[in-house]
């Protein structure tokens, strides 16, 4: 499939999604909600792919946020009908079975630092500046900032940054936690692709299983998401990877974990 607002590329098991918008700092309009929905449901169904980076065309920003032009135009209803469908997006990336690595090559204000926050992970550019900047249009997150925020650097910091609206550093993002990694923008994709190697070699059945688990269990008391994890542990027993990868190490070699299922 082709996109007007995306680029997908697809290469030995690793797919990369580029918001390509540069000359609107690749603003989330509706086509490109739209879009990033058929592109998250077309990698969830190509096996081939074991793992997904996030990023942004051009050298300034990841995602400026949500389309202003676009939003300036909108009734509540449709600002409720735009809202729900970036959630959507987000759930869907979090659904995704395999890793999800945000890439964030710039500004990433908005609903820029609410998609990486739906990533499982963020690996940034020193140059990279995260914001909920919302507040300063009148408006408030309306793609899950004001939930996954809070989950992520706690109540705090969230709130901080949501009533203020003041950007933060890719370095202050990190050590809030929001950030994993922070490097020179001229080797940030090499760092990434080098982590998504790292992940398509692990076992499809057992990267699912670890996401879900951990998705899952994170909004629910302890003993119900420990009984979410003694499920998806016996899961890993369906796939051959699980009588493989401790087969191996046993007779002291390298697994082969494409077993599946
Ligand atoms: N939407 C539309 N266009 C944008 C956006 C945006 N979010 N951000 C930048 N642009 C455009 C600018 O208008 C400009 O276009 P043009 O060249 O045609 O004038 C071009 O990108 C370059 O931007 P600047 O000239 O402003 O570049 P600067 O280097 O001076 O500044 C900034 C860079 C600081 C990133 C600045 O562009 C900025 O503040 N952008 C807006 C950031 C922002 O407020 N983001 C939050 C938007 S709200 C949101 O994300 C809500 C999400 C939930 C929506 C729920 C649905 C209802």
């Amino acid at each position: 499939m082709t996109f007007n607002t995306l680029l997908l590329d697809i290469k030995d098991g690793i797919a990369t999604i580029t918001v390509n918008r540069p000359k609107a700092l690749n603003a989330l309009n509706p086509e490109v909600v739209g879009e990033l929905g058929q592109a998250v449901q077309e990698i969830s169904e190509n096996k081939e792919v074991r793992v997904l980076i996030l990023t942004g065309a051009g050298d300034k920003a990841f995602v400026a946020g949500a389309d202003i032009a676009a939003m300036s135009q909108m009734t509540p209803l449709q600002a409720k009908h735009f809202s729900w469908a970036g959630h959507e997006v987000m759930f869907a990336l979090e659904a995704l079975e395999i890793p999800v690595i945000a890439a964030v090559n710039g500004f990433a204000l908005g609903g820029g630092t609410e998609i990486a926050m739906s990533c499982d992970f963020i690996y940034a550019s020193e140059k990279a500046k995260f914001g909920q900047p919302e507040i300063n249009l009148g408006i408030i997150p309306g793609f899950g900032g004001t939930q996954r925020l809070p989950r992520l650097v706690g109540k705090g910091w969230a709130k901080e940054m949501v009533l203020t609206g003041e950007m933060i550093s890719a370095q202050q993002a990190k050590e809030l936690g929001l950030v994993n990694k922070v490097f020179p923008p001229e080797t940030l994709m090499d760092e990434v692709l080098k982590t998504a190697k790292l992940l398509a070699a692990k076992g499809r059945a057992s990267l699912r299983a670890a996401k879900q688990a951990m998705n899952r269990g994170f909004d629910v008391d302890l003993r119900n998401a420990c009984a979410m994890e003694v499920d998806a542990f016996a899961v890993c027993f369906t796939s051959p990877d699980a009588k493989e990868g401790l087969t191996a190490f046993l007779e002291k070699r390298k697994p082969d974990l494409s077993g599946e299922i």
